[in-house]
């Protein structure tokens, strides 16, 4: 039977609605949901591939498993025992150590039920704030300065104002690439009328800022000088509000004399700009009719993250840039829950509804609302922040964790200690959806859940919008929802601690949603007016909505009157401070990390898609060519990137989108895809000391050619997703490995090291399934160190290894993915097939598969952007490419 399930894409924070078209209990193909709000049908690039990503089960945690001892393997068990045995180790550590000793790291990935569930068992049952999430990594910077600035967390905008605003400012954004469809909106917009002007402040000239009026490079980590100094320049022009600031906000003059030593020449020369850019930026911006600025990563990952959200604010409201349409801070949330995370209260800092731990009415409230015997247990001690929270494991002090949803050995800055922090730990549990996480091999428990098109709840978009998560299948295997899994400890511990087991009786999704939508009644979230019913007969809706009211709030503060007790704004007077781990001569490269078109942070599940590796098939350290050229290095040199904490290998890109002195790595390889455990083996834990989110975007490193002359490289045919398990343990075993998924069914290892590591490449055979045969030929040289290695199945090559001399594997390559059936002598798979290596090719329009070598071809002979769709095909599906498409024409145009 076809059904058609309308739901919410699990990956960013736009928050696309989705129609899942499923068959037979199977998920077989995904639409834009043309009457959602975020997306009016539109899809991105990975939301187009989300049923790609639910196709197989390979690779997905099945069943409950646990090992009593760590040099032990896991065995599958029970449910009833897996959850009285997390139920039992968590009660005998709170028993013995206190309730400060257990702790929980969860996620923004989460949905609002599951997040308030584990809020609850955390804060109301087991009496510990020790519950964080990845959030900390993402959001807290913006949190944190909403509420010192606003008075309360949450974006005061909504997506409407896309279409309203006259001066963009995308400040540490690449929206074009991590909020595609919202990008779509502005593209539209600012067709619509060119005098639109876009702003981009990145160190990096990414797609984003290639389609800038004005990109304004700064040096990484000088966003505070840079806002100073243009609100110096307002100020001092007389282009502010005084009647605003006078009316609605408080602190003004303390800022005043902050930014005076901030002189647009002087800001200017710490952001490494010219002085007139700086000075556009600033007119744009304070003299527009309607100003909206859209921040992410740039901005929050840092060591004043807080500080540059702040300085970002007082621009807002010193120019009175919020609060009407098209006007205000608007920052971008990540993942797709971030929002609903913060409305449950689910961190370390905060309490249920945006209430605050350090405050004792709302710890009162609280306990009562939950119906606490002991209105004390809320505990007073904020709980520990992620970094904080693994140290705390390192130490000792906190002796059990329970992981879900998020991957902290791949995400957390400085792995290396992650790793320390689990391998000290007592008791771990991992809570995941899928087997193939550098977290899993931690887990003294797997509790393998339900996860996107199996389980149903609420998100809350960038917007304030909630939105209904809905099941189109069953869960795969014997998982169940992450509420489901939390609320049955829950209730086992409650027993044990002879403890309110009440508390803990929801049966539904729903329940979970209607108490927490009873804790909102009276907040600035008021949800009282929203329900299930409601959702499902009028759509999403934006917060507040409180009981009683027709529609929820477009946009807030449109009154001036602001969330704090005497209702004024705050301005904070904000210094600039260089990033945290300087440059010197040992270690002369800014790194910084971020995001890709294609894939989704540790990839477990764009990983699992073989088209969203075409756009970026292997990892990649990129350096700008003056840089390269003084080290004597080439594209696609491996080259050792190491900080003070660690190191990798990586291939390198060369490129001028970053500046001379600057590298760039994305941050999604690991561990289960390269030979090491991805770039945060270099990042380091430094964090802001308001919001405690760690500086991912800056690292000191040094970059040195890899000498790594034994070289191979294997393909195979077969189930992608089983091969890649297969071959994952073998990885770490060289400097460099990598692993690509070529298509469904084909996989490519590619590998170096000083010389033929010890007994792999038996082994490499064996997970790729390459034994000696009838059908197999082998060719060995051991004084030369060849091992060349192919297979054939029914005349067709069916896969190849190839080590010590790789030349011939392009050659291969190409043969395997023809599968045409193999003419002439076998062995001329080894020797008379030196043909010219193709280079490697980009796909840019992973909808279409379009190669940028045919989109190359068709702008030499004259194509723009429109006669490429209409020619080629690219960029007429999900869009995601076209920034890209523009950006190849006009570099055409310049070089032409
Ligand atoms: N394709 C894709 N989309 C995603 C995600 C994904 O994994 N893949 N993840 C989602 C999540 S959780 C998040 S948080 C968002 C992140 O979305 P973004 O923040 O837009 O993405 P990033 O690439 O992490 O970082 C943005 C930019 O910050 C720049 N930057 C670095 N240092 C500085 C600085 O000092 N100042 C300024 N102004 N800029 C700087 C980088 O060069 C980079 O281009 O993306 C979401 N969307
Ligand atoms: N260097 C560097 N590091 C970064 C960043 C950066 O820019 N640079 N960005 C940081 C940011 S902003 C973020 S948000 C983090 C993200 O970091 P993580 O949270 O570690 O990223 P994910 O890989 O999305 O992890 C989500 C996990 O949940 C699992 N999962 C999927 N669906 C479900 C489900 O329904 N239930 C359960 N229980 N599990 C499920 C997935 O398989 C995956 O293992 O990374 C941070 N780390
Ligand atoms: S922009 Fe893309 S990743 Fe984000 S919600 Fe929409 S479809 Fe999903
Ligand atoms: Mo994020």
């Amino acid at each position: 039977m076809k059904t058609v399930t309308r739901s919410t894409c699990c990956y960013c924070g736009v928050g696309c609605g989705v129609l899942i078209e499923a068959e037979d209990g199977r998920i077989t193909g995904v639409q834009g949901d043309p009457e959602h709000p975020a997306n009016f049908g539109r899809l991105c690039s990975k939301g187009m591939a989300l049923a790609d990503s639910a196709r197989s089960q390979t690779g997905r945690m099945l069943q409950p498993a646990l090992r009593t001892r760590r040099d032990e393997p896991r065995h599958t068990v029970s449910w009833p025992d897996a959850l009285d045995t997390v139920a039992q180790r968590f009660a005998d550590v709170i028993a013995t150590h206190g309730p400060d000793a257990v702790a929980f790291y969860v996620s923004g990935q989460l949905l609002t039920e599951d997040y308030y569930v584990f809020n609850k068992l955390a804060k109301g049952l087991i009496g510990t704030n020790n519950i964080d999430t990845n959030s900390r990594l993402c959001m807290s910077s913006a949190v944190t300065a909403y509420k010192m600035a606003l008075g309360a967390d949450g974006p005061p905008t909504c997506y409407e104002d896309l279409e309203h605003a006259q001066t963009v400012l995308f400040a540490g954004s690449n929206m074009a690439w991590a909020h595609p469809v919202l990008f779509r909106r502005l593209e539209a917009a600012k067709a619509a009328n060119p005098a639109i002007r876009w702003i981009v402040v990145d160190p990096r000239r990414t797609d984003t800022a290639a389609m800038a009026d004005l990109h304004l490079a700064i040096e990484p980590g000088t966003d505070v000088a840079l806002f100073n100094g243009m609100l110096h320049h307002l100020i001092w022009e007389g282009a502010i509000d005084r009647a605003y600031i006078d009316a609605h906000t408080a602190g003004f003059a303390e800022l005043k004399a902050r930014v005076r030593e901030f002189t647009p020449h002087v800001a200017a020369g710490l952001c490494g700009i010219a002085e007139r850019d700086l000075l556009q930026a600033a007119e744009w911006f304070g003299t527009s009719p309607a100003s909206l600025s859209l921040y992410c990563m740039g901005l929050n990952q840092s060591s004043h993250g807080t500080d540059k959200n702040l300085a970002l604010i007082n621009l807002h409201l010193a120019t009175r840039q919020i609060g009407r349409p098209g006007a205000g801070p608007f920052s971008l949330t990540g993942q797709p829950n971030a929002m609903g995370g913060r409305e449950v209260g689910g961190m370390a800092t905060m309490l249920a509804a945006h209430r605050d731990i350090g405050n004792a009415a709302h710890r009162e409230e609280v306990a009562r609302l939950w119906g606490l015997d002991d209105v004390a247990r809320l505990s007073a001690n904020p709980g520990l922040p992620a970094v904080d929270m693994f140290d705390a494991l390192r130490a000792g002090t906190i002796k059990a964790i329970w992981i879900a949803c998020t991957n902290p050995v791949h995400s957390m800055p400085d792995i290396a200690k992650v790793r320390e922090a689990l391998d000290q730990a007592e008791f771990v549990v991992v809570q995941d959806a899928f087997m193939q996480t550098d977290t899993v091999p931690y887990a003294d428990v797997l509790l393998p859940a339900a996860t996107w098109g199996e389980k149903a709840g609420t998100v809350t978009n960038s917007e304030r919008r909630i939105t209904r998560v809905r099941a189109a299948v069953a869960p795969a295997g014997d998982a169940q929802p992450d509420w489901w899994i939390a609320n049955e400890v829950a209730r086992r511990i409650a027993q044990r601690l002879s403890r309110e087991p009440q508390m803990f009786g929801f049966d539904s999704a729903e329940a979970v949603f209607d108490e927490h939508r009873a804790l909102t009644a009276g907040r600035d979230l008021d949800i009282g007016g929203l329900s299930y019913a409601l959702l499902d007969a009028a759509g999403p809706q934006q917060w507040p909505f409180p009981a009683g009211a027709v529609a929820g709030a477009a946009r807030r503060y449109t009154d001036g009157q602001f969330a704090t007790a005497d209702g004024r704004a705050r301005f904070h007077p904000t210094q600039y401070l260089p990033v945290a781990d300087e440059v010197n001569a040992r270690f002369p490269f800014r790194l910084t990390t971020g995001r890709l078109r294609d894939q989704w942070h540790g990839m477990s599940r764009t990983g699992r898609v073989a088209t969203l590796f075409s756009h970026a098939p292997e990892p990649a350290l990129t350096m700008h060519p003056g840089d390269a050229a003084r080290r004597g290095l080439a594209d696609g040199d491996l080259v050792h990137v190491k900080s003070r904490r660690g190191a990798l290998v990586l291939p390198l890109q060369i490129s001028d989108d970053v500046q001379s002195g600057a590298v760039f790595a994305a941050m999604h390889w690991n561990g289960q895809f390269v030979a090491s455990g991805g770039i945060n083996e270099t990042t380091l834990a430094a964090v802001d000391p308001h919001s405690k989110q760690p500086e991912l975007k800056h690292a000191a490193v040094r970059v040195e050619r890899a000498e790594l002359p034994w070289r191979m490289i294997a393909a195979r045919r077969g189930d992608a997703l089983a091969l890649q398990a297969a071959l994952q343990p073998l990885l770490k075993e060289c400097a460099y490995a990598s692993v690509t998924l070529d298509a469904d069914d084909l996989l490519i290892l590619r590998a170096a090291h000083t010389g033929a590591p010890q007994g792999w490449l038996e082994r490499v055979h064996a997970a790729l399934v390459m034994p000696a045969g009838e059908d197999t030929l082998e060719y060995r040289d051991a004084r030369r160190g060849l091992d060349r290695r192919a297979v054939w199945r029914d005349n067709v090559l069916d896969g190849f290894a190839l080590a010590g001399d790789t030349g011939n594997g392009a050659a291969l390559l190409a043969k395997l993915r023809d599968a045409k059936p193999w003419s002439g002598p076998r062995f001329a798979a080894f020797a008379a097939l030196r043909i010219e290596p193709a280079a490697r090719e980009r796909v840019v329009c992973s909808c279409m598969q379009v190669k940028e070598s045919r989109i190359n071809e068709a702008i030499a002979n004259g194509a723009g952007v429109p006669e490429l769709k209409a020619t080629l095909g690219c960029g007429t599906v999900c869009g995601s490419c076209v920034p890209e498409l523009k950006r190849l024409v006009e570099t055409a145009a310049v070089e032409g």
